[in-house]
């Protein structure tokens, strides 16, 4: 509430006001983690792309499997993994009559027994140079595993990347790789990370609906982007996580959408254009270098980065890093009814923790105005913020910490906040509790 402008603010609000107003919860900084992942440049991602295009180009137009743009863009990738200090080795298969490769690049230290994997199918379709599907996945990784090298990251697990052979005729290379990994082998894999088609043009942001600790690792992350995300349905079994899910292996992954159309209620919350498919150059010739959305690159190089940074640091272990978001918008009536935004926590054993952390980010103008609660599955309240009308700031972007013991960890938790003094509004943008 402005003081300068006299205002409605009814008497009962301005004696909570008055009372409470010194006793805004203090706000806590984030828990200390693992270094984060640095910011993966698009424009390198992009170099790659040009470079795979380049191949395609001077390769009868493809990268598809037993022609010479296949190999020749897995030496483009193996040499500048080499040059980075990664142990590279190719594995050979044959299908179709033609010889198929498989490139994994090892990045040297880390738990041997606990093995982190990220990886993305390089061939491509016949009919074209496949930048989106799937140089942008390949180039992605190809640029998260030289940020690593570039960092001399050197995480709790052993990190190994992966570029996949004939994916297009049937997972062929990632199926080969899983069926010749001795079970002990597979045993020591912590998770498999899977890019593939993460720069579609009318770009949609889906996540793999398979590990939980995995999925809620990338929804945080486009969460603290304000982006909201679906989960993947185009098809479970579509692509190189499908040997490693079928092994037995937790998995996850990032899409950005093929042949499937937009709906209108997505170009609402994603932009681009409904009715239209995120991809229309799909298994196409027209799958080149123009065939790529930039902001949605960007992105999700960004995320791959993050999901490697965040799960090979083995001290994030599920039962305290686990996170639980929603980036919906929820519009907050001015001076009006309190409005909830849900998140519904599962997978937890027994009550939330003494500490339980709550990140709110709310858009508002003068945020005096706000009142924000935590309410527990049962509907306990836990206050997280009062009103003020001296506190003239805009947006209340802030980590809480609730003792929230008494409460069951699982169930729907809810954020509630209400504006308890006329103009200036605003709206939930996201937040996030953190087990
Ligand atoms: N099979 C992939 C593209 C693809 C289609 N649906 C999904 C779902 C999840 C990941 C990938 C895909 C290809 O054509 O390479
Ligand atoms: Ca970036
Ligand atoms: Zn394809
Ligand atoms: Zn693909």
């Amino acid at each position: 509430m402005r003081p300068a402008r006299l205002r409605s603010l009814s008497a009962a609000a301005v004696a909570v006001a008055a009372l409470l107003a010194t006793a805004a919860p203090a706000v806590q900084a984030a828990p200390a983690r693992a270094a984060a992942a640095p910011d993966i440049p698009l424009a390198n991602v992009k170099a790659h792309l040009t470079q795979l295009q380049s191949i395609a180009t001077a390769n009868g137009g493809n990268r598809a499997h037993g022609r010479t743009g296949y190999k020749a863009s897995v030496d483009y990738v193996r040499a500048k993994l080499d040059a980075a200090g990664y142990t590279t080795t190719l594995q050979q298969f044959t299908s179709g009559g033609a010889t198929g490769y498989n490139l994994i690049a090892d990045w040297p230290g880390g738990d041997p027994n606990q093995v982190l994997m990220a990886g993305s199918h390089l061939d491509s379709v016949t009919s074209g140079a496949g930048i989106n599907d799937n140089g942008s996945g390949s180039a992605a990784v190809l640029e998260t595993a030289l940020a690593v090298s570039r960092a001399q990251l050197a995480p709790d697990k052993h990190l190994r990347f992966a570029w996949w052979g004939a994916e297009e005729l049937g997972l062929v290379g990632s199926k080969y790789y899983v069926n010749n990994l001795a079970s002990t082998e597979r045993a020591k894999l912590s998770g498999y990370l899977n890019f593939d088609m993460i720069g579609s043009p009318n770009a949609g942001y889906f996540v793999y609906d398979d590990d939980p600790v995995i999925e809620q690792t990338f929804k945080s992350y486009f969460a603290g982007l304000s982006v909201p995300t679906e989960i993947e349905t185009e098809g479970d079994g579509r692509s190189d996580h499908a040997p490693f899910k079928s092994a037995g292996v937790p998995v996850g992954g990032l899409f950005t959408g093929a042949s499937n159309t937009k709906s209108s209620a997505q170009a609402q919350k994603w932009g681009g254009t409904a009715g239209q498919a995120f991809d229309r150059c799909y298994h196409s010739s027209c799958d080149t270098t123009t065939n790529i959305n930039d902001t949605a690159l960007d992105r999700n190089s960004d995320a791959v980065a993050h999901a490697v940074w965040t799960l090979s640091a083995g001290t994030v272990t599920p039962p305290t890093g686990t996170v639980f978001s929603n980036a919906t918008d929820v519009a907050v009536p001015d001076n009006g009814a309190a409005v909830t935004s849900s998140v519904a926590v599962t997978g937890r054993t027994g009550n939330a923790p003494a500490t339980l952390k709550a990140a709110v980010d709310i858009k508002h103008t003068y945020r005096g105005d706000l009142v924000v609660d935590l309410l527990a599955p049962d509907g306990t309240a836990y206050r997280l913020k009062n009103s003020s009308s001296s506190d003239s700031a805009d947006n209340v972007i802030a980590t809480y910490t609730v003792n929230a013991s008494a409460e069951t960890a699982n169930g729907t938790w809810k954020l509630q906040v209400r504006d308890v003094a006329a103009q200036d509004t605003g709206y939930i943008d996201s937040w996030q509790l953190t087990f």
